[in-house]
C-alpha cells in the first residue's frame, strides 16, 4: 500500500485536476475552413495557398494539399477562430509531400476577441520529415479568438511547408515516423 501524508493528501485534487486539464483541452476541436480562417503576408509558392493549412484535407490527394513558401521565408501565420475557443492543444501536419521541410521552432500567441494578448505558448520544436501529425498540449487557454503561430525557423530543407493544423485534437494520433498508408488508414 502506498502511504500519502496528510499534507500531500490534501494537495492531490488540486494536482489530480492540473493534470486533468493538461491531459483533455476542454474545448470541442477546432479544425476545417468552417472554424479556422488562416491568413499570412508570406507569398506562397506553386499553388500551395494558405486557406490550404485549414481545409480540412488530409487524405491522398490532399496529401499534396497545404501551404508552401519559397526557400528561406519566415514569419507569422494568423489563425482567426468564427467563435472564441478553450484551447488546450495545438496539431501540426508539417512538410507537404515530406522531404525534411516544413516548420521547426515555433510558438502560438494567444489573442481574445478585441485582438489583446492573452497568452503564449513556450517554443516548441516541428517534427522532420514526419508523415503524422505531431500535437503539442498546453495549459488551457480560455477565450481564444485569434493564434498567432510564429514561425521562428525551418527545418534542414528550408522551405516552410504545412499541411494543415488543428486544435484540441483527442482522437488516437500515428507516431510521428508513421508511413503513409498508416496515416492514410487512420485519417481517410
Ligand atoms: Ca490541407
Ligand atoms: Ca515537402
Amino acid at each position: 500500500m502506498i502511504h500519502i501524508s496528510a499534507s500531500r493528501r490534501a494537495l492531490l485534487p488540486a494536482l489530480l485536476l492540473s493534470l486533468a486539464l493538461l491531459a483533455a483541452p476542454s474545448g470541442a476541436m477546432v479544425m476545417g475552413p468552417g472554424q479556422i480562417t488562416a491568413s499570412t503576408t508570406i507569398p506562397s509558392q506553386g499553388g500551395f495557398t494558405i486557406n490550404q493549412i485549414c481545409d480540412g484535407l488530409l487524405t491522398a490527394p490532399g496529401w499534396f494539399n497545404g501551404f508552401a513558401v519559397n526557400p528561406g521565408i519566415i514569419g507569422t501565420i494568423h489563425l482567426d477562430f468564427a467563435t472564441p475557443q478553450a484551447l488546450g492543444d495545438f496539431v501540426l501536419w508539417n512538410d507537404v509531400n515530406v522531404a525534411s521541410e516544413g516548420i521547426s521552432q515555433f510558438r502560438l500567441d494567444f489573442f481574445d476577441a478585441s485582438s489583446a494578448l492573452i497568452g503564449s505558448s513556450p517554443v516548441f520544436v516541428g517534427p522532420i520529415g514526419s508523415t503524422a501529425p505531431a500535437i503539442y498540449p498546453f495549459p488551457v487557454v480560455e477565450n481564444v479568438k485569434r493564434v498567432d503561430l510564429v514561425v521562428l525557423s525551418l527545418n534542414p530543407s528550408p522551405r516552410l511547408e504545412i499541411r494543415e493544423v488543428a486544435f484540441n485534437w483527442s482522437d488516437v494520433v500515428a507516431g510521428e515516423q508513421s508511413t503513409f498508408g498508416a496515416v492514410k488508414a487512420l485519417f481517410r
